[in-house]
Order: structure tokens, then C-alpha cells, then sequence
């Protein structure tokens, strides 16, 4: 659904020129020195896109999905690290709060992250718990007004930069199941919480994940979500079916990128005394790739209007993420092949890219998990 349709285009055109002038010429620094440059982030900031997803009552732009994955498209044509920066707060780390918060935690938090004065970090995934998300070990275990948080998160996006996490803990040790999960807002500054060494990771330099430590961390009884026990589990499968559409937009971005930047390689590269463009094999590899991502960008398309409509999205949530993450790693191997040895090199990027994208198919549930939600709704669904 797009509601103002100038107001709409006049956001992408900012969107577009920001990436075009401010992120493309800084993705090579990006990639040296591990960082976002500050002074982007405050553009971020200024232009509102800590805010893409929070209602505008607090704040924000309140994008439909619509909105949000056509954003996305434009934002994610650059490298993914820059919209790493907002994407925990835009989505996972926030959307809890406003999927099942209450109306004082909605009041008193989201105006914050919509100005992106406080950035937010989703705490699900653990040592021992991560497909498996229901198992998670960390307890809170309530002590008369507050909870005492012990446990250990892991592979926390943004977590070295949030100011707030919202965590999913087991409230109730004797359910071991989903039942015994229930999630709380948790200031990133409680004493008892340190942060593990930043993780080296494959791609995606500039966006940072860290393991998260809590030890006897107290939290306010009145920062859990909704005020009620049991329920964080459902909170939290229902933030990662929205936050699996905003991924696979991610996905259709990047692909976009790299298939422009395969395009201009080949029209401007000659061999056998022509472009290389020109040759119907290397058309092949640029055909496929142009056709799964048209797939894949109409897939994002539909999963959104549909969530818009109000509409169980769950199983296309799945389908999407998983079409769009898997064909995007294809459209980055053909990129490579395009450019040929200079596909391998650090200096014409595309590597770096082929890198970035592999998470793709990691993170907020593997393609294999893809399968599965997709597989059992199919079967509930026959069954009748
Ligand atoms: N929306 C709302 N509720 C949901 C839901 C959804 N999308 N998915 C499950 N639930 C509910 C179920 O209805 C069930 O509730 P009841 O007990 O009241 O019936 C409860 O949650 C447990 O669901 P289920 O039995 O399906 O849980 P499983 O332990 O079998 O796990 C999967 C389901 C595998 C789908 C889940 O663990 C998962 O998504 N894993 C991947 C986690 C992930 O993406 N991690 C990435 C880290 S975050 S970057």
C-alpha cells in the first residue's frame, strides 16, 4: 500500500541521491576501516531512517510494508553494512515493542528510536539455541518488582552500538518449550551486561555483532513486553515474519547492484575484438540473474501488500526470504563470472560483495528453516 504517492517519490529520490552521492563513494573506506563513518550515520539520522517503521503518533515515518521494502530496494543498492545501521531498530530490535507492547512502553521508547537518539538490538539467538530458537537457555527469573537476567546472547547485531535490547529470556524454567519464553526491553547500560570481542566475520565490514553477557542483570518487572509472561516467543516469531520481508528486500536490492555493476563490466570490457556483452553465453549468465531477481522483487512485492491487507504472511514471509536470499547468492556467483579474474580481485568489488550477500541465507532463519515453516504450513494447511 502506498499511501501519498509524491510524498512516497520525493523520499526515494532523497534515498537514491543519498546512496548514489554518500554511500557508494564510501563503500571502499567502509570495507578498510570497519566503520561507518559517524557523519553518515547522523545523515541517517536527519533524513528519518531510524524511523521508517515506528507510526507517525511517535515520530516516525510509519511506511506501510509496501513502502518499506520499496524503500529498501533503493537503500540496499550500495554495500549492506549501511543499512545494517538502522536495520536492527527499524525492525527486529523495535518491532517487538510495537507489535505487543504496552501503550506506556510504546510511549516511552519509540519516540527515541524513531529519532534514532536510542538504537535497538533483537537478543534471541544463543550459544546453544539458534535454528532452535524455543530452546534458549537465559533466565529471568522474577524478584519482587524486577527480573534477574542471567545468560548468554550471541551473534547480536548492532549490539556494541545499541542503547536497548529487547531479549528473549525464560521467565519460567520448568516449561521448556516456547511457553516458558517471555521478551523484555533491557537497557544496554544495566549493570551486569558486558559485550564479547567483536566477531570477524566473512562480509559485511562496518556492521558489527558481539556476544551479549548478562550476569544478574536486574530488570524493571514493568520493561516486560506486553506485561505479560509466556508470550516471547510469539513476539518473537511474529517480528522475524515481518523482519524475513524487510530481508528479502535487502536481498532484491544488493542483487539490483550487482547486476548493474555485471552490466556495465560487460558492455565496457572487449575481448575477441568486442564487448563481452555481446556474447550470448555471457548474455546468458546476465539473463538468468535478471529473471530471478524480477522473481524475486515481485515475491517481496506481494508478501508485502499482503501483510498491508492484514493477512497471515507467514508462509510468504518464508518463500520470499528464501527465493530472494538464495537467488541473490546466485546473481552475486554470476556477477563474478562476469568480470571474469577481475571478479576475484578486492579492487573492482564485486568480491566484496559475493562476501556480503552470503549471510543472506544466515541470518533470521536459515534457508533450511525456510523449509520447514513453509513445508509445515503447506501440510497444516491440507489437513484442513
Ligand atoms: N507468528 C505467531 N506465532 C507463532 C509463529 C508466528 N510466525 N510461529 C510460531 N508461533 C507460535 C505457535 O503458534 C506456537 O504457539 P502455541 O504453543 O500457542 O501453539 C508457538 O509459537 C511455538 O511454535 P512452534 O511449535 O512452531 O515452535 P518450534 O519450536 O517448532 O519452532 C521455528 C519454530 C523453527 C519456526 C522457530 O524456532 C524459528 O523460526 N527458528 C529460527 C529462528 C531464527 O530465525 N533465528 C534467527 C535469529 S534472529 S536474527
Amino acid at each position: 500500500m502506498i499511501r501519498d504517492p509524491e510524498t512516497f517519490e520525493a523520499l526515494l529520490d532523497s534515498v537514491r541521491r543519498f546512496v548514489r552521492e554518500r554511500l557508494v563513494p564510501a563503500e571502499n573506506e567502509v570495507a578498510e576501516t570497519d566503520e561507518i563513518p559517524p557523519a553518515i550515520v547522523q545523515e541517517m539520522r536527519e533524513m528519518g531512517l531510524f524511523g521508517l517503521t515506528i507510526p507517525e503518533a511517535y515520530g516516525g515515518l510509519e511506511l506501510t510494508m509496501e513502502e518499506e521494502v520499496r524503500l529498501l530496494f533503493e537503500l540496499c543498492k550500495t554495500s549492506p553494512a549501511f543499512r545494517s545501521v538502522i536495520g536492527t531498530t527499524v525492525g527486529i530490535g523495535s518491532q517487538g515493542i510495537l507489535m505487543d507492547g504496552t501503550e506506556e512502553q510504546k510511549a516511552q521508547y519509540l519516540p527515541r528510536l524513531a529519532t534514532g537518539e536510542l538504537s535497538a538490538s533483537f537478543a534471541l539467538t544463543e550459544p546453544d539455541a539458534g535454528s532452535d530458537a524455543a530452546s534458549l537457555r537465559t533466565t529471568a527469573l522474577r524478584e519482587g518488582d524486577h527480573y534477574v537476567v542471567n545468560g548468554t546472547k550471541r551473534y547480536i547485531t548492532n549490539a556494541p552500538h545499541s542503547k536497548i535490547f529487547t531479549l528473549m529470556a525464560r521467565t519460567d524454567p520448568s516449561n521448556k518449550g516456547a511457553g516458558g519464553v517471555s521478551a523484555f526491553i533491557v537497557d544496554a547500560n544495566s549493570p551486569g551486561i558486558s559485550l564479547g570481542k567483536i566477531d570477524k566475520k566473512m562480509g559485511q565490514k562496518g556492521a558489527h555483532t558481539c556476544d551479549v553477557i548478562f550476569d544478574n542483570v536486574r530488570v524493571p518487572a514493568e520493561n516486560l513486553i506486553g506485561g505479560k509472561e509466556g508470550q516471547g516467543f510469539k513476539t518473537a516469531m511474529k517480528v522475524l515474519d515481518k523482519g524475513r520481508i524487510h530481508v528479502a528486500a535487502v536481498c532484491v536490492g544488493v542483487a539490483q547492484r550487482m547486476l548493474d555493476d555485471a552490466l556495465r563490466y560487460a558492455v565496457e570490457r572487449k575481448q575477441f575484438g568486442q564487448a563481452i556483452g555481446e556474447f550470448q553465453l555471457v548474455q546468458a549468465l546476465l539473463a538468468d540473474s535478471k529473471a530471478e531477481l524480477y522473481a524475486a522483487e515481485c515475491m517481496v512485492l506481494d508478501a508485502a501488500r499482503r501483510r498491508d491487507d492484514g493477512l497471515n504472511v507467514t508462509l510468504e514471509a518464508s518463500c520470499a526470504k528464501m527465493f530472494a536470499s538464495e537467488a541473490c547468492g546466485r546473481v552475486a556467483d554470476r556477477a563474478v563470472q562476469v568480470f571474469g579474474g577481475a571478479g576475484y580481485l578486492a579492487e573492482y568489488g564485486i568480491e566484496r560483495f559475493y562476501r556480503d550477500v552470503r549471510l543472506f541465507r544466515l541470518y533470521e532463519g536459515t534457508t533450511q528453516i525456510q523449509q520447514l515453516i513453509i513445508g509445515r504450513a503447506l501440510v497444516k494447511q491440507a489437513r484442513g
